[in-house]
């Protein structure tokens, strides 16, 4: 006898999401102000990223308008959210960092 696995694969991910807690998308915003130095230093300090890979998500939310720097615990996300936040107002930079659902 088939378990209902077996016939829908997809069932086994599907349950799986649903058990396991949400992640956040920690996206970053584009403004005309925040010096692209700056950005490419706080997606290497805060998100880890090489200096190749934080010159191209740079770029992306300078071209498109937002773009994504990591996805995370919700805690984790708020933590890196407020920290980017802080460290761009204290060097008086308009940057913004927002968090969203990843469904
Ligand atoms: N648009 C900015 C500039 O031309 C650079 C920038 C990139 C700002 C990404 C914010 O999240 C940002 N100086």
């Amino acid at each position: 006898m088939a378990t209902q696995h077996q016939l829908d694969p997809s069932l086994a991910e599907k349950e799986r999401r649903a058990a396991a807690p949400p992640m956040y998308r920690v996206v970053l915003l584009n403004d005309d102000y925040t010096p692209m130095e700056f950005v490419v230093e706080v997606l290497q300090q805060f998100f880890g990223l090489g200096l190749e890979q934080a010159t191209i998500v740079m770029l992306k939310v300078h071209k498109e308008g937002r773009g994504i720097c990591g996805v995370y615990p919700r805690d984790i996300a708020a933590t890196k959210v407020s920290q980017v936040s802080q460290h761009a107002r204290q060097h008086q930079h308009p940057l913004q960092c927002i968090m969203e659902v990843n469904e």
